[in-house]
């Protein structure tokens, strides 16, 4: 038997080809540089500048998966995860930022628009010029988004969409709304623009998570657009369904990265920290968190890791992507409280981050699917009963 590297148990950097590893190391060296020194007043004020999009796409770090012709990066899964990895070890804001735009508003434009709506804004949006957001979520159709009230309806050129969508992360600040509605009853998906009559995105206020993102309403109100902005290549709900899959599995490795910076930060406090004469990480119960972290963190890398191979090789299925995005978010949340618990009174301190990390986390483990939707898709899975409704 080899040496055991107690940060990286599985020796997840030998499974990573030369390339994944630069990418990887140029995503680090960005959120180190560009989002972490800023996080903790971001998060305190809420303050989300449009620059972090432009810088993000600077370098490199916006459609990772999405061609070159189109200003992607033309990369594989793993280097998508390993790059939301890095960024939510900064913040889970921050990773929202970068997932909605790459997985949620340029996948399906790649995914289901025309070439000239490929033309027009994947380029944008990879350089960060542009920014956009992705409306499914209702007032009254969160978990269950078949229930969507929102309506599109045809006019002589075009379409007109009434409705409301809620919790939409980047939609104050966003250029283009991929928005989801239903067509004679099909949902389908439609581009608007921001300025376009009838359309507002309201910020939602109170948020005592996710501050470093800005979340907000999408209102439209009888919004006109013409033929060209329906997405022509979908319908049904397999159309956000397949856009989230992507996202799901990119959390799956970003909240292990959130998860890491805990554990990591807790690790350091025990072995600096004394108390009763000796250090912290001196103690069993110390100890024996940091095993348990160490463990459900090494193992939720290593299923991510299998994920990604798996959907570069094609051979993923949504329910793997629900089982690792269900099982990461809830590990990923019990090392933050863990991490906050050890960190003591300090814990609670915004300088030591981990509560942070921790209330971000509560975000993570609802949306995109919350825990318990995802245990339900598992379960019908294995039994073939539907415990919906
Ligand atoms: P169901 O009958 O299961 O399926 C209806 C149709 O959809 C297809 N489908 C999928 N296709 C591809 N991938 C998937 N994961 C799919 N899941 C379902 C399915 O094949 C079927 O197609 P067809 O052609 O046969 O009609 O649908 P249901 O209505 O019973 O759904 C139940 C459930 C729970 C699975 C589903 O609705 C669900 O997953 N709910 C969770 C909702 C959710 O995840 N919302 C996310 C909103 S976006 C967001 O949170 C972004 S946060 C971003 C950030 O800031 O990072
Ligand atoms: P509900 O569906 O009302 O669920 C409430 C509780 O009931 C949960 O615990 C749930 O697990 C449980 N539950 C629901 N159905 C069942 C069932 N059948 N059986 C057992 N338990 C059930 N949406 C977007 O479209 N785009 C975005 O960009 C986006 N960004 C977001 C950003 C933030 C900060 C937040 C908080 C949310 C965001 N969302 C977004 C919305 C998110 O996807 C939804 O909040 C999530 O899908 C849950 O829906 P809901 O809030 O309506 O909860």
């Amino acid at each position: 038997l080899g040496p055991f590297d107690w940060s990286d148990p599985f020796r997840l950097e030998d499974q990573l080809s030369e390339d994944e590893r630069m990418l990887r190391d140029a995503a680090r060296a960005f959120a180190e540089a560009e989002l972490a020194p800023g996080v903790t007043r971001a998060a305190r004020d809420e303050v989300v500048d449009p620059e972090v999009f432009r810088r993000m796409g600077a370098a490199g770090l916006l459609g990772v998966t999405i061609p070159e012709e189109y200003g992607g990066l033309g990369a594989g899964y793993v280097t998508y995860g390993l790059v939301a990895r890095e960024i939510e070890r900064v913040d889970s804001g921050y990773r929202s930022m970068m997932s909605v735009q790459s997985s949620l508003v340029m996948y399906p434009i790649h995914a289901y628009g025309s070439e000239a709506q490929k033309a027009r804004w994947l380029p944008q949006l990879a350089s960060g010029e542009a920014i956009g957001c992705f409306g499914l979520t209702e007032p009254d159709a969160g978990s269950d988004p078949g229930g969507m009230k929102t309506r599109a309806e045809k006019t002589a050129t075009g379409y007109r969409i009434t409705g409301t969508k809620t919790w939409i992360s980047n939609a104050p600040i966003a250029d283009v709304f991929v928005v989801w509605a239903k067509l004679d009853g099909v949902i389908r998906g439609f581009l608007i623009e921001r300025g376009t009559p009838g359309l507002s995105a309201p910020k939602i206020g109170g948020k005592l998570s996710l501050r470093a993102s800005v979340t907000g309403e999408i209102v439209m109100d009888g919004v006109e657009v013409p033929e060209e902005a329906l997405l022509p290549g979908v319908e049904g709900l397999k159309g956000p369904f397949g856009c989230l899959n992507r996202a799901r599995y990119g959390i799956s490795w970003g909240v292990m990265g959130a998860a890491e910076a805990c554990w990591h930060a807790a690790r350091q406090y025990g072995l600096d920290r004394k108390q009763f004469g000796r250090p912290l990480a001196q103690t069993q119960l110390y100890q024996k968190k940091l095993a348990d972290m160490q463990t459900a963190i090494g193992l939720g890398l290593q299923g991510s890791l299998r994920l990604g191979r798996m959907m570069e090789a094609g051979t993923a299925s949504p329910e793997l992507v629900s089982m690792m995005k269900r099982n990461n978010c809830g590990a990923a949340l019990d090392v933050a409280r863990q991490a906050r618990d050890m960190h003591g009174g300090n814990g609670i301190s915004e300088e030591f981050g981990v509560m942070r990390h921790m209330i971000n986390l509560e975000t993570v483990n609802t949306y995109e699917g919350t825990h318990d939707v995802h245990a339900l898709i598992l379960g019908r899975a294995q039994t073939g009963l539907q415990a919906f409704c």
